[in-house]
């Protein structure tokens, strides 16, 4: 396997177990040289907690990139979580075509909202800078809430294939090239990602798991740019993602308590094993 070099550009919640703490060990954990990007610093992730501190960064990037490109550092992988701003995102479709080596695997995660609705830092003047990273995607990688914001459809809990196939096809119109849309449910006690690549879709489903916790997004996008970097197929990392993912959840469910994160550190050793 070549050795590679992914730049990851997401926030250090400092505790919360979400964007830069999950993916810094799960891509190294990969094999893969993670270099990191915090778009901002905050005390903890803003599901849950109150009162969290906010640093944003985007100041600090057009200079970050400059000194990079000064370098000559490029990298073979770009994966983009939570980011500080709006204005911020200008800054990292600059570091994208500035960094990205021949080849280079661009993956977004527009981390931005669940549930229906958007996380408490972000509106709409984020949402559509969002639509406009979108192009930069090799691999979009939404929740459903996040699908129906960057393609202006309305957020069902319920729905069809005929309603999933619109969605992609709108974020596709935005300029993504492939799609893994995720918690997609078409029956009950059932979930799982519908992966829409060279203009087709193939839905990888597994049981639901209860229990709920955060910044399995967060995983689950890690797990990808790992494996895909790893030389899987989209579909088959897609797949170890979630599977990646149901074990962090059944591992937190030992602590009913601990829903502010993913336990995912002692169930690493398996994701390794199974790459
Ligand atoms: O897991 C997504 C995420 C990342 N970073 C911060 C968040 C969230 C979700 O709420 O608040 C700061």
């Amino acid at each position: 396997m070549n050795y590679k070099r992914v730049l990851t550009i997401q926030d250090i919640s400092c505790v919360g177990q979400c964007s830069l703490t999950v993916a810094l060990p799960i891509i190294s954990a990969c094999g893969i040289e993670t270099s990191v990007l915090p778009s901002a610093v905050l005390s903890t992730h803003t599901a849950g907690f109150t009162g969290f501190t906010f640093r944003d960064l985007t100041d600090d990037m057009p200079g970050i990139c400059a000194h990079w490109k000064k370098e000559g550092l490029t990298f073979d992988g770009i994966y983009t979580g939570y980011l500080g701003s709006a204005k911020q995102i200008e800054y990292v479709k600059e570091i994208i075509a500035n960094t990205a080596a021949e080849g280079c695997l661009v993956v977004i995660d527009p981390a931005m909202a669940d549930n229906g609705k958007l996380y408490p830092a972000f509106d709409m003047d984020y949402v559509n800078e969002m639509k406009k990273l979108c192009a930069d995607a090799d691999y979009l990688l939404p929740n459903i809430t996040e699908a129906c914001f960057l393609a202006d459809m309305e957020y069902r809990t319920e729905y069809d294939q005929a309603y999933i196939d619109a969605l992609i096809a709108k974020l596709c119109a935005l300029g993504a090239k492939n799609v893994i849309l995720t918690g997609v449910s078409y029956n009950e006690g059932y979930t799982g990602v519908s992966v829409f690549e060279n203009g087709e879709c193939r839905h990888y489903e597994h049981k639901q798991i209860a229990g709920g916790v955060h910044g399995t997004g967060d995983i689950y996008a890690s797990v990808f740019v790992g494996a895909k970097l790893r030389g899987k197929t989209a579909y088959e990392a897609a797949a170890s993602a979630a599977e990646f993912v149901m074990e962090c959840i059944l591992e937190s469910r030992k602590d009913p308590h601990h829903t502010y994160g993913a336990r995912f550190e002692p169930v690493l050793g398996k994701l390794i094993e199974k790459l």
